[in-house]
């Protein structure tokens, strides 16, 4: 398929709650989309990047910059035969994986929509439904916790992530575990933790988690390997994964024994499906990470997670929790904690071009 034409924009949508993590607060995301055209037609793509630089290195303002100035270059005008070809194209590029996913999943969705087939099958899918979790933020109060929880088990999702900061996570997590002695429970640092606070994971060891996300620095394999020795708990490693290689790093020397999967941290779905492939191979579970995406990004989860190792239930919620009106004109929503992936070719959802149009921030730029 030859990339003909490319447009960048950058929409600003308001959030439904405030979500704080150990590393923020956010109450309105800008979203960079990338739009590929085609043959006639068109394939979606969404950079996972935030404003600032707290979860990973890349932003939006970065990521806008890298691929007007580096990626497209040599990507518009090009006829890649295959995704494998696209990725090539953009291999001498370092790092820059979020950039590059933006890319790289709009022209998975090109090419899967010229296939005429949904990209879940054209990825390796053996399923068309998702158990979905919920990441809940940081919370006023151990009693609006409880409340948060109570609602979305209500609600019927599989999985309960509770964000915790130094300060605030033994104390929540027990009076959780508590009231909710069955649920599967997990908890996210986002990197907030030392090896020398091993007493705080050692209390939390004791409290039926599924896993402990990310405890320690993002670029700290070691000592995520030390705790994890330390802990019966399973690590998963969400921010330490950017690559397939990492992964299998991560795996081999005890860092982790559970990974988190997001397209945008690791470059694009055939990163991620590398990645999936080597958690397999050490039999160790996958699931699919959420970075509080808009319609775009959270169709291109939906689709990622139905790869066989997507075992446990991923941060793919229904869309109208995050968003009173979503890009897309299809409603992704979970109905008792299962989200069903789209149908039809590509990643089978159409922009909402009016809404776009109007929260779209300084110009589109167009590239070809
Ligand atoms: O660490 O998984 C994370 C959101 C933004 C950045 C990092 C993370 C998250 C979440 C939210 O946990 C997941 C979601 O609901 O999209
Ligand atoms: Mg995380």
């Amino acid at each position: 398929v030859r990339v003909e034409r490319v447009e960048l924009r950058v929409v600003r949508m308001p959030l439904n709650f405030v979500f704080e993590t150990s590393f923020g607060s956010t109450t309105e995301r800008s979203i960079l989309l990338v739009t590929l055209y085609g043959e006639g037609l068109e394939g979606y793509g969404e950079c996972v990047a935030d404003e600032a630089p707290l979860y990973r290195e890349e932003t939006v303002e970065t990521a806008r910059s890298v691929l007007s100035r580096s990626i497209l270059p040599r990507v518009v005008g090009r006829d890649f035969a295959n995704p494998e070809a696209l990725v090539q194209s953009m291999a001498p590029i370092r790092g820059n994986r979020m950039a590059k996913a933006a890319v790289e999943t709009a022209f998975w969705d090109l090419w899967a929509r010229s296939l005429g087939r949904p990209l879940w099958q054209i990825l390796g899918g053996v399923r068309q439904e998702v158990a979905a979790g919920v990441s809940l933020g940081i919370q006023p109060s151990i009693e609006a916790t409880l409340e948060a929880v109570a609602r979305h088990v209500a609600q019927g999702y599989r999985r309960i992530k509770l964000k915790i900061r130094p300060g605030w996570d033994v104390a929540v997590v027990e009076a959780v575990r508590e009231r909710f002695p069955d649920i599967p429970l997990t908890v996210d640092a986002n990197s907030a933790y030392r090896l020398s606070d091993l007493s705080t994971f050692v209390a939390l060891d004791r409290l039926g988690l599924d896993y402990i996300e990310q405890p320690l620095a993002f670029d700290d394999l070691h000592d995520h390997a030390l705790l994890q020795a330390r802990l019966s708990t399973p690590i998963c490693l969400d921010e330490s994964i950017t690559s397939a290689r990492d992964a299998r790093i991560a795996l081999a020397m005890g860092a982790a024994r559970v990974i988190n999967v997001k397209v945008g941290r690791v470059g694009g779905h055939l990163e991620a499906r590398r990645v999936h492939d080597v958690a397999a191979a050490f039999d160790a579970p996958v699931w699919c990470g959420g970075m509080l995406e808009a319609g775009i990004g959270r169709a291109h989860n939906l689709h990622i997670s139905t790869l066989p190792d997507f075992t446990k239930p991923g941060d793919v919620a229904s869309a109208s929790r995050y968003w009173a009106r979503d890009i897309i004109r299809e409603p992704l929503e979970a109905h008792d904690g299962i989200m069903r992936v789209p149908d039809g070719p590509g990643i089978g959802v159409t922009l909402d071009r009016e809404l776009v149009e109007r929260i779209t921030v300084g110009d589109p730029v167009v590239v070809g």
